[in-house]
């Protein structure tokens, strides 16, 4: 009898180190991609952790303007969230996608719901809205970078 109930422990846990091992992902966010879409569903405040290295140019050809995850210092009103340094590694969740046309012209205009977070080189956020989660770069004119953060998600556990 002992050794069943030990037997289905060491079950327990290796299936929880798998299960702990699937949530570990690796996203590649190229600075001059406003969003990328890093496939992960989440939910309202759920734990998720970030590690980010690498470096990128917030201005390609200009050596002043390389930053690391925690981007530059320098802050501007022209950027998702302006209370943090340009160029840092941020994220968001999109709630809901919502395609609007417009009855006379035809076109099409997308218009997004979404909560905005900081990232940085790490930390750890509880997921504000449930969605998609999306990492970008806290920079609007980003058509001129280059270089690329990697950065590591993970689920965090209760
Ligand atoms: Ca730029």
């Amino acid at each position: 009898m002992k050794g069943g109930r030990r037997l289905t422990l060491i079950c327990l846990l290796i299936s929880g180190l798998l299960a702990a091992a699937d949530e570990i992902r690796t996203v590649v966010v190229p600075g001059n991609a406003a969003w990328t879409d890093t496939g992960i569903e989440v939910i309202q405040g759920q734990a998720m952790e970030f590690a980010a290295q690498g470096k990128i140019s917030l201005q390609k050809g200009n050596p002043q303007a390389d930053c690391g995850p925690d981007g530059y210092d320098l802050r501007t009103l022209q950027q998702p969230l302006p209370d943090r340094n340009l160029g840092a590694l941020i994220g968001k969740v999109v709630i809901a996608v919502t395609v609007i046309k417009d009855e006379k012209t035809g076109q099409e205009k997308i218009e997004e719901a979404a909560e905005f977070f900081y990232i940085g080189a790490g930390s750890r956020v509880e997921m504000p809205a449930k969605g998609r989660l999306f990492l970008g770069i806290n920079e609007l004119v980003i058509g001129d970078n280059a270089g690329e953060f990697t950065v590591t998600v993970a689920t965090g556990r209760e």
